[in-house]
This record gives C-alpha cells, structure tokens and sequence, in this order.
C-alpha cells in the first residue's frame, strides 16, 4: 500500500510559526515500524502542506488534542476522497469514541504491538474500530525514518531511548499514556545515536531525545552516556530537578557532550506546585539547581505553567523576573490545560469547571479550556500573555544571551542564542501566541469550528 502519515497541526502564533527547529519523532517512527514492502511518506503540516488529492491507499494521521479540528477536517475531506484513514495520538488514546466519528480505524495507546496487524486488516479491507495498544517493551526498535523528512529541519536527529516517568504531574497524561519506565537496550540506542547520513555538520553533531523523562533510571543513564562519550556529539533532553543533586552524572552530562536540559519547574508559588503535585520540585532549590547545571556549562531551558488554583494574575506576570533571577536561559510559557487522561481533567471535570462551550483548539497550550479558581478565563489569558510579553522582551532575551556567555559551552550558547533570538523575534514582530477565538474569520490559515467535549 501507498501510506501517508499525516502529523497534524493548527496554528499556534498568530502569524505562523515560520519555521520548526526540530521533527517530531512520531512519524518518522511509525514510518519504521512499517513493513518494507509499503510505500511510505511522512509530512508535517507544521512546516508543509498537506495534500487532501494524495495518491495514497491509506492516510495515518497524528495529533495533539489543539489540533483535533484540524486532523478531523483534515479525515474528512480524505473520506470524501474515498480514502482509508486511520489516527492514533495522544488525543486519540482518550477520545477513541469522539474520533471513529472522523476516522476508519483509531490506534489507542503505543502502536508498536498493533500497527503490523492494522495494516494488514487495512489490505484485506477487514479493519477493527479500535486497536488497543499495548506498551512496548521498546526492544527491537528500528531507526527513525530520517530519510523521509523534509530538509528544512535544522535539527533531524530526534531519538527516544525511553518511555514513561514515576511522577504524576496533575496535569500531564503521560503516566497513563506511556505507563511505567522503559528503556531501549543501550547497543540498539547506540545505532541509531550513530546515524550519521545528514548533510550538514550541526545535524549530524546534535542528537535531540525527545523521551519524557530520560535521567530517571540512573545505571540506565549512565551507562548511555559513557557510550556517548568517544562520539563527541551536542546532546539535549528533559529531566528532573534532581540531577543537579547528582554530580557523578553532571560530570557525565557534561564528559558526554550535553549542551541543554529542559525542566518542567512550572511555578514559584508552593501551593502552585502543591496543586501540580509537583512534589520533586523545591523552589529553594530552583537557583541552585540552574546553577549547578550552568557550572558545567550546559544551558537550562525551562517550561513555566500559569492557571494554578493559587495563581493570580500578579503572580504569572511575576514569574517573568522569578525565571530571569535564578538563571533560567530559555524559558517556555503555557497556560494550565485539562488534558483527558490527567488527574487534572478528572478533578476538573468532577467540578464542573471544563468550559464546554470551548472547542479542541484551545488545548494547544496557549488558550484557557476552564473556568480558573482566582479569575476569569479571559483574565488568565491577560496574564499568560502579559507574562509572554515581558519574559520575551528583546531586552530580556538579549540578557540572557548575553550573561550566558559566561558559562555556557559553545554548543549550548549557540542554541541559547538562537532560541532567545527566535523568541524574541517573534515578540518583537508582534507574533504572540493565537487566541483561539480568532480562528473564526480571522484570515489566518487554518480555520476550524469547535469540536465539543464529550
Ligand atoms: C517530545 C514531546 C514534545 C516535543 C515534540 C512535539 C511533537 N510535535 O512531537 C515538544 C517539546 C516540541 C512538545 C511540545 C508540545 N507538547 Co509535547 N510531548 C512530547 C512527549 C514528551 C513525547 C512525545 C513523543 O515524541 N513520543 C515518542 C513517539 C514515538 O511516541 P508518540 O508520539 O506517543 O506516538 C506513539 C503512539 O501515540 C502512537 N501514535 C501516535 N500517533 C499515531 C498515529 C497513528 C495513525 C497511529 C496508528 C499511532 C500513533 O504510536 C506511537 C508509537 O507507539 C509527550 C509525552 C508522551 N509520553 O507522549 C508530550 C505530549 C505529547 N505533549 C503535549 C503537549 C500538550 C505539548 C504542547 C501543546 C505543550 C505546550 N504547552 O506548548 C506542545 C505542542 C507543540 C507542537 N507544535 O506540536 C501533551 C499532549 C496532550 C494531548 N492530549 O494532546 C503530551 C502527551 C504531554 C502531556 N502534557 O501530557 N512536546
Ligand atoms: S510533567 Fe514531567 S515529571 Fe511530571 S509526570 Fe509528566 S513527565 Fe513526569
């Protein structure tokens, strides 16, 4: 059969997010995971356009639940094309039923253990409604398709060498999506970390792990990383707080090329991390943490969450000068969202505070989908953007680059530099985050109704 595989996206900045640093590994995988005798291809729409007249036997899309409207407009126009069109996906693992109203066949969960037996179902025109994924033992993975994608990627190479975190964030499904802590065994990981067929130096020297937690399981980490070591690669993942309080693995870290790790701090306020169930992060402890990561020069990038029950406008705005004062390089912004699957959604849900007149789009990260304990919905999207506005300000971009030179290593400046840069282009040409109300009309390109809530 000829495949699509179709990662789906809706518009998140106003005037579009002119270009993407780094593939999702999704598709590309699913790719490899696909028996050699399918054609397939890959495309982003984040970066590229879909096309609805595709001589494809079968479409596979993939999405987030923001881009839900866009992947069921998307299965639509590909059934009245009289296309086979099947989903899986974050938002499709929770959503099985809402989703067979757009689509053949849906995968629920990871797709290793089921994607052979869909496609064969698909070819004898026999498909089951739903497929229910299994976790995989991740052994025996292949390397991602890197071949498939579009070169405008600067940075190809994305690996996932575990799956699962112990944690349990209130408002992250990943405990329930990924259950459990998986790892690749190190020699099939080493293969793909050695992959080295892209044209330019910076693809083939920057490996991206895009695992949900990768430093939990410490022997596993470590041993990785010893066997990084003679390659000399650029190396960035996300990780807890934690690893600061380790400096055998900091020295390793550092030893094995690492140039950047991203951590989910999310808030300053204690009740705010009391009512994340944040209980690994301590806000005594942010300063110092940031600041032994930056010791051996490795540039921390770090995702601030605002809608917690003990926010206020004033302390989201706050967090602006918080994050620039215990050394934060790159700071990621969003506002609180009830994700099905979270324990979030169900507290919320229990208390009647999901707003149902508000469709799938405003679960892209940058839009309010429930009624806040301290404000108004549209006061927490004020703040979130008001936070946005000052912590993006070229001023406090440039300071960040600037100061960074300091104590970043070459590899983790560069990077630092160039997302304070896009970042701070984007403020400075006024290319916020979009309000998910604006879609309607709006001129911008992806135009959706809202999908309601179950
Ligand atoms: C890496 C990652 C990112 C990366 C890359 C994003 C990307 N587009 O891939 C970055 C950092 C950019 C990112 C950003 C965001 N992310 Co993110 N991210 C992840 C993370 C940690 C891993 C995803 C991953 O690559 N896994 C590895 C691949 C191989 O597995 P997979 O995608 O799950 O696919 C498997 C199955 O789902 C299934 N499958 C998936 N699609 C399909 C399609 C078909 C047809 C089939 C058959 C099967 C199938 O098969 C695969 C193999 O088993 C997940 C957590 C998680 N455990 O899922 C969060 C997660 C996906 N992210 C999430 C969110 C919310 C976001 C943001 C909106 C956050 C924000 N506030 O801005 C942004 C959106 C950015 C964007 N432009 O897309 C949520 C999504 C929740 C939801 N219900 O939609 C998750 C689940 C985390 C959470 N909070 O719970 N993210
Ligand atoms: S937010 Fe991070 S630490 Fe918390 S459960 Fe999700 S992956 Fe784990």
């Amino acid at each position: 059969m000829k495949i699509d595989i179709v990662i789906a996206y809706m518009q998140r900045y106003q005037t579009g997010h002119e270009m993407d640093f780094v593939p999702p590994i999704t598709g590309i995988h699913l790719a490899a995971i696909t028996p050699v005798y399918h054609e397939v291809r890959v495309v982003h729409q984040q970066v590229e356009p879909v096309n609805i007249d595709t001589d494809a036997d079968l479409v596979a899309i993939s999405f987030f639940s923001g881009f839900a409207p866009e992947a069921y407009r998307l299965a639509q126009a590909y059934r009245s094309r009289g296309k086979t069109v099947v989903a899986g996906g974050p938002h499709v693992s929770y959503c099985a039923e809402e989703a067979l109203e757009y689509f053949d066949a849906v995968v629920a969960g990871e797709a290793e253990n089921v994607w052979p037996q869909l496609l064969v179902d698909a070819e004898n025109g026999c498909l089951k409604n739903i497929y229910h994924g299994s976790p995989s033992d991740m052994r025996g993975l292949p390397t991602p398709r890197y071949d498939l994608l579009k070169s405008r990627y600067f940075i190809p190479k994305v690996i996932q060498a575990t799956r699962g975190c112990p944690f349990s964030c209130s408002f992250c499904s990943v405990p329930t999506l990924n259950p459990g802590f998986r790892m690749r065994p190190v020699e099939e990981l080493m293969e793909n970390i050695r992959y080295d067929r892209f044209p330019y130096w910076w693809q083939r020297k920057v490996v991206w792990f895009w695992d949900d937690n990768l430093t939990i399981n410490r022997p596993y980490i470590k041993s990785v990383l010893q066997a990084m070591v003679p390659l000399k690669k650029w190396w960035l993942t996300q990780a807890s707080l934690d690893i600061a309080r380790d400096p055998e693995l900091l020295a390793l870290m550092k030893a094995s090329g690492c140039i950047g790790i991203f951590f989910g701090i999310e808030s300053f306020g204690k009740d705010s991390l009391a009512d994340a169930n944040k209980r690994q992060n301590k806000v005594d402890n942010y300063k110092k943490a940031v600041d032994a990561l930056h010791r051996q020069g490795i540039c921390v990038m770090a995702g601030f969450i605002a809608g917690f029950d003990h926010d206020t406008p004033e302390t989201i705005v706050a967090m602006a000068d918080q994050l620039m004062e215990i050394g934060v390089d790159v700071p990621f912004l969003s506002i609180l969202t009830p994700f099905k699957g979270t324990p979030l959604y169900d507290q919320m849900e229990l208390d009647n505070r999901i707003l149902d007149d508000r469709g799938w789009e405003y679960y892209n990260g940058y839009n309010v989908a429930f009624q806040p304990a301290t404000m108004s919905p549209e006061a927490l999207l004020q703040a979130h953007r008001r936070l946005w506005g000052a912590a993006f300000s070229p001023g406090r971009c440039l300071r960040r680059i600037f100061r960074s030179a300091f104590y970043l290593r070459p590899g983790a400046f560069l990077m630092n530099a160039c997302m304070n840069l896009f970042y701070g282009f984007k403020q400075l040409t006024g290319n916020f985050p979009v309000d998910a109300r604006k879609w309607a009309g709006s001129g911008i390109r992806v135009r959706s109704a809202a999908v309601k809530m179950e």
